[in-house]
């Protein structure tokens, strides 16, 4: 069945749990476990267009994350959220169900960013959540890429959810002009927040007392996390996330951004993965 732009999504539906995978971006934008609530935040303001993102679920953010710094006319997050991948396999396996989705470096990618690669982004769904994003540099000379797997999570509230694994770690304050700061303890949502914690591989635990459950996020391969919340202003300045979804929306997002871009080698992968399990409180 295809989604609400007409492009063909997958839908899943195991006893373990239900998910939908879209080839628009190889965007996840659902995953149910069996008994639960949905996890994963979807706008009902979502763009569905080619050439446009959507907005929630997991887009996958790469060659470049946010603006891309030499270029302002570039599109936020790079050349692939946007696009229309290519189906690769569908495989019932111990786990649950595998999708694979692949897209290649062509014309409209190269305008932006000269390098060649071969994107694979495998999801399975299961009773927990794993995305394994892979990057081949499929050209001659190595580049450096940034990338994001970027997260949507619904939260009862976000006024009242809390993030636990990140004391200690430095970030750049994205809304204080990415000013240098430590965090002490958990992360609270009092007021906008746009947050890259750099060179840290720590799993995370996003805890909703509102919803009763904590999300532990495991990653790899992955030395950034960012940490979104828009709040009511910016949200208002968002024409696809209504102005009373923000705080039913937190984004931690697993990444390589800033100091820890990736240098990738011809003909070698970089595999980041993400495994997200869901507990109750
Ligand atoms: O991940 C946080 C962030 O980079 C914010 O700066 C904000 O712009 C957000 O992503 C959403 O970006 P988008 O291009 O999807 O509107």
């Amino acid at each position: 069945m295809p989604d609400k732009g007409g492009q063909p999504k997958v839908s899943i539906s195991t006893p373990q749990s239900d998910g939908e995978m879209h080839l628009h971006g190889a965007q996840v934008t659902s995953w149910r476990p069996t008994g639960a609530e949905e996890v994963i935040f979807l706008s009902q303001r979502a763009h569905w267009e080619e050439g446009k993102a959507i907005r929630g679920g997991i887009p996958i953010c790469f060659p470049w994350f946010r603006a891309k710094a030499d270029d302002p006319r570039a599109p936020a997050h790079g050349v692939v959220r946007t696009r229309i991948w290519t189906p690769e396999s569908l495989e019932q396996n111990a786990n649950g169900v595998t999708v694979s989705m692949s897209i290649d470096s062509d014309a409209d990618t190269r305008r932006w960013w000269p390098a060649d690669f071969h994107l694979l982004q495998r999801v399975t769904f299961g009773n927990d959540l794993k995305l394994e994003f892979t990057v081949r540099n499929t050209g001659t000379a190595p580049f450096r890429f940034e990338e994001a797997l970027h997260t949507y999570y619904k939260a009862g509230d976000v006024r009242k959810a809390r993030i636990r694994g990140l004391d200690g770690i430095t970030y750049l304050d994205n809304i204080d002009s990415n000013k240098e700061k430590k965090q002490i303890g958990e992360i609270l949502f009092g007021s906008a927040t746009d947050s890259a914690y750099l060179n840290t591989e720590n799993d995370l635990q996003v805890i909703d007392p509102v919803l009763n459950r904590s999300i532990h996020v495991a990653k790899q391969n992955s030395r950034s996390t960012v940490v979104w919340n828009p709040w009511a202003e910016g949200a208002r300045t968002l024409s696809d996330l209504g102005e009373d979804e923000w705080p039913h929306m937190l984004c931690a997002e697993a990444s390589n951004i800033l100091q820890n871009i990736v240098e990738l080698a011809p003909n070698q992968d970089h595999i980041m993965t993400v495994t997200m399990t869901l507990n109750p409180l």
